[in-house]
């Protein structure tokens, strides 16, 4: 007894419905901190998975491993990501509703890792035939391209995911996966022309160059040091400790073909295409006309864009207008011909991007037969987006990047919230509110119609006349002035705890304090390419733009809707399509900055502790009933205890129930039965339930031993 308290101590526990002061965060943080130092990284808060980043491998995700957990309950086994991944994987089964796994937390938490595992977990422990096991392979292949192409180091993270990523793995009725399926969310393209000190582009430009053998690089008239590219130099940071470009592009190069891939060359000329690009360079004339002093960089671009070289000449420095049905040419200067390349770059750099999900797409896609026939199947849904961020100077990507963020933390309220009153009202169990903070507020800052930050924002990139940023913020002051998330240097009134400077505006976000600087917000909203530049792309001979780039846009007149709205619209659907599924949660915590091993920065994890609703979280947890078990479960692993239910029961469960815990001498305020499940109230009664089993334990496996 003395040494399993003892060893309760040390490890702290696994879920924490079973703290004993669970309404302390001290010792909420304390129960993590021990678990984290005797390399514990999971831990439960109920069905909730909460995971901090060990930032160095652990033997806990080979294959003995994931047996262990198969067909496994919850609080038979330690803590995992693979718990959830198998409960998730039953519950699909069993009651035959679709599931999702929402992964949240900030940069750098572990999120991406997490997504990858459960996705491992179900390629290894599916049923599958050859088909099958083909596709498995292309679901887990398609991970390096996507984060080659899509990720890239930031000061937070070294493989920071620069998009959200949902993938649907669609099962079929005996269980095995058939078919996937992924929607990306936008992918932050500024990027490709300008990142911030210490940090890189997409990590494909840095394989490509370090990974390319000779030929290749002659073939695309690159050199292999990244210093000699604009659009490389600018974060001053060509090498990463922690990343192998070299041995990342072999695995990119050999994943491309299992995802059914033959475009390659097209694709490489692409990119190279993009690192041409920003090292055109312009030249002002005596009468302030623009001219391009690289010419040999638009042979090149030629050549790997399959482009017409004059065509490209001019729309690089000229803008084709449409005015009283009339064309008309205006030439542009100097900022605005680099504007004008930048936004190229972007364009085909992002177009290609969702071209290359849209082919994985069709390497995941259910085969038509495998579809008619698939009548009851199901899906796992997998979230992985990018985390909340605040950064030195936080621009237009970090206002989307921190609002999808506000999106999903008001989904996991409303949705555990609302899944914890449902099952006290399915079993017939009364209960208590409990009081959280609700982000609605911050969401409908942003996202409300008329009155939102978005809505405003478009009405200023529309507005006819001298529009600015500046003149963005003032309308924002004017309409937002006196809401309680947001503050300018004019609304603090110097009240402000951080000096603002008269460029920013600042949102309190569930999360924290975030200073957006709003310089370049209506370029980056309006996304605009010029058309003559749109015209060249779409008559180049390289079919992947050529696709990317359709005649159609050219000849619609319509403009399309804004960045911030497309998003907001898209991120409204994926809310749709999480609401329609059962979810699971992991809340990914990140330990320390410095991206260490064995450090657990205490300030660091109150903050997400907190921000999280993790304390709320298991308050709900608790308001009612610490533990709630299925009759079935709760009978099968405390049978051993009462004479009257060992070996087997034979009545109705809730009998067997009601008998083992009068045998237990659990008292009529220490737990409730419902209509399927048991409910204890304090976690101290299942302690000692556990203990009691521990300790008879031996006994139980020698009457096994000796055959009885
Ligand atoms: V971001 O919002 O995309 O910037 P993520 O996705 O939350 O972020 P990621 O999963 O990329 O973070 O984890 C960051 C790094 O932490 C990884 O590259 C690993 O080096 C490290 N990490 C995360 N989880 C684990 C783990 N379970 N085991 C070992 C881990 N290392
Ligand atoms: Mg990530």
């Amino acid at each position: 007894m003395e040494s399993a308290l003892t060893a309760r101590d040390r490890v702290g526990v696994q879920d924490f419905v079973l703290l004993e002061n669970y309404n302390s965060e001290a010792a909420f943080i304390e129960n993590l901190r021990r678990r984290f130092k005797e390399n514990l990284i999971y831990t439960y808060i109920g069905s909730v998975l909460v995971s901090v980043n060990p930032y160095k491998e652990l033997e806990i995700y080979s294959k003995q491993q994931m047996e262990r957990y198969r067909g496994v309950s919850f609080y038979e086994i330690s803590p995992h990501i693979y718990a959830v991944s198998d409960n998730t994987y039953r519950a699909m089964r069993t009651e035959r509703k679709d599931q999702c796994i929402l992964i949240s937390g900030e940069s750098g938490a572990g999120k991406t890792e997490a997504s990858k595992k459960i996705l491992l977990y179900y390629a290894v422990t599916c049923p599958m035939n050859d088909h099958m096991a083909a596709l498995g392979d292309r679901l887990l292949q398609s991970n390096p391209v996507l984060e080659a192409f899509g990720n890239a180091k930031t000061l937070r993270n070294d493989n920071s995911s620069r998009f959200g990523k949902y993938m649907d793995v669609q099962f079929d009725f005996r269980g095995a996966p058939v078919g996937g399926h992924i929607l990306n969310y936008l992918l932050e393209k500024s990027r490709v022309v300008h990142q911030n000190h210490g940090e890189r582009n997409f990590h494909i430009f840095y394989q490509l160059l370090e990974g390319g053998d000779e030929d290749l690089l002659n073939t695309l008239d690159l050199e292999r040091n990244p210093q000699n590219y604009q659009y490389l130099v600018k974060g001053n940071c060509p090498r990463v400790s922690s990343i192998s470009d070299k041995n990342n592009w072999k695995v990119v190069m050999k994943a491309l073909p299992v995802i059914g891939f033959t475009e390659e060359e097209k694709l490489l000329n692409i990119i190279a295409g993009v690192l041409h690009l920003g090292n055109t360079q312009f030249g002002e004339g005596e009468e302030g006309e623009t001219y391009i002093t690289t010419e040999t960089q638009i042979t090149k671009l030629v050549k790997l864009l399959g482009v017409d070289g004059s065509a490209l000449r001019e729309a690089l420095t000229h803008k084709k207008l449409t005015a009283k049905g009339e064309e008309m040419i205006s030439p542009l200067n100097f900022e605005q011909a680099i504007s004008a390349r930048d936004a190229l770059a972007k364009a085909v750099y992002g177009r290609t991007f969702t071209w290359l999900v849209e082919k994985i797409n069709q390497s995941l896609a259910l085969k038509d037969e495998i579809y008619h026939s698939n009548k009851g199947s199901s899906v796992i849904g997998l979230l992985d987006i990018y985390g909340f961020e605040v950064l030195q100077h936080n621009s237009f990507e970090q206002f989307c990047i921190n609002y999808c963020n506000e999106k999903l933390q008001q989904l996991f309220i409303e949705l555990t919230l609302r899944s914890e009153q449902e099952e006290y009202e399915t079993e017939g169990i009364a209960w208590e509110t409990v009081q959280y903070f609700d982000n609605k507020i911050i969401c409908d800052l942003i996202e409300e119609k008329h009155k939102g930050i978005i809505s405003i924002l478009d009405e200023e990139c529309l507005r006819p006349g001298e529009t600015c940023d500046v003149s963005f913020l003032e309308k924002l002051e004017d309409t937002l002035g006196g809401h309680p998330h947001f503050v300018t240097h004019k609304l603090a009134n110097g009240k402000t705890r951080r000096v603002m400077s008269r460029e920013e505006f600042r949102l309190l976000h569930y999360a924290g304090e975030v200073n957006y600087n709003v310089n370049g917000f209506l370029d980056k909203n309006n996304d605009l390419l010029n058309r003559n530049l749109k015209e060249v792309m779409c008559q180049s001979d390289n079919q992947i733009l050529s696709r990317c780039f359709r005649r159609e846009e050219v000849m619609d007149q319509k403009r399309p809707e804004m960045a911030a709205t497309q998003f907001k619209n898209s991120l409204m659907k994926l809310m749709e399509i999480l609401m329609s599924k059962e979810p699971s949660y992991v809340r990914c915590i990140k330990p320390n900055d410095a991206k260490q091993p064995g450090r657990f920065d205490e300030v660091l994890v109150r903050h997400q502790v907190k921000y999280l609703g993790l304390m709320e979280n298991l308050r709900v947890r608790r308001a009612g009933f610490a533990y709630r078990r299925r009759f079935e479960a709760f009978l099968q692993r405390y049978k051993p205890l009462c004479p009257e239910t060992w070996p087997n029961w034979h009545g109705r469960l809730v009998d067997g129930v009601s008998t083992l815990v009068n045998h237990l001498g659990y008292k009529p305020e220490e737990y409730k039965l419902g209509r399927s499940k048991i409910f204890i109230r304090f976690p101290k009664t299942l302690f000692t339930t556990e203990d009691a089993l521990e300790a008879k334990k031996p006994e139980i496996v020698i009457v096994i031993q000796s055959g009885w």
